[in-house]
């Protein structure tokens, strides 16, 4: 399904024991690299969504800036692994010839938002972005290529794949609201979403 060019939405592409089995490792890589939470740069203003990554290099930000890096700042350890099946899914979904470098895991409780932004840290921004979601749904907010374009409001479920390519790679995007109670697959609610990227151009 092509939501706008470029930006194609793959409904419960994972079906619910796919979905537990990701959740397993998703949990296995959180107690690697512990959430963290970012924030703005200059402000130090904190964002209400907690992050961590897997693979070679993982997004961080704080007062100095936004940037990839090979390791967690709290531990000091290199990221875990990018799991197996993600690296499978991005394979067979994303049509790019070498694999992520980059997962960025995102969880948001009952109160998290993510503001309209463009992703634009990546060196190769070619690449499409790879977005898996898991948990509570998401009120997303899909835009254009300015931030005054006209913006669309769709649902992100678990198990929806989203892959950001072409044309779509530079939209506006966000996330205006999380709907508590939508979802059994985390016991104490919330959303997860995992996007893998490709920041080191081949
Ligand atoms: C990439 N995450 O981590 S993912 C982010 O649901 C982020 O956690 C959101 O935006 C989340 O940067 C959305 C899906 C997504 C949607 C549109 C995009 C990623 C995108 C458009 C261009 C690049
Ligand atoms: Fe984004």
């Amino acid at each position: 399904m092509e939501l706008r060019p470029g930006v194609h939405l793959f409904p419960a592409h994972l079906a619910r024991p796919a979905q537990e089995e990701l959740l397993g490792e998703v949990r296995a890589m959180v107690a690697a690299a512990p959430l963290l939470r970012p924030e703005m740069p200059g402000t130090g203003r904190p964002f209400s969504v907690r992050m961590t990554n897997g693979g070679p290099l993982g997004w961080v930000s704080d007062r100095k800036g936004y940037r990839y890096q090979p390791t967690h700042p709290g531990t000091g350890a290199p990221w875990p692994p990018i799991p197996a099946r993600l690296l499978r899914l991005w394979e067979e979904v994303a049509d790019w010839p070498v694999p992520p470098d980059a997962c960025l895991v995102n969880f948001y409780d009952e109160t998290a938002r993510l503001g309209l932004h463009q992703d634009r840290d990546e060196e190769d921004l070619l690449a499409p972005v790879l977005s898996v979601s898991l948990g509570d749904e998401a009120v997303f907010r899909l835009g254009g290529l300015e931030r005054g374009d006209p913006t669309r409001s769709l649902r992100l479920r678990s198990g929806d794949v989203l892959v950001l390519g072409g044309a779509g790679r530079l939209c506006f995007h966000g996330v205006d609201r999380i709907l508590p109670g939508s979802s059994t697959l985390l016991p104490k609610g919330g959303r997860i979403n995992l996007t893998l990227r490709r920041v080191r151009p081949h």
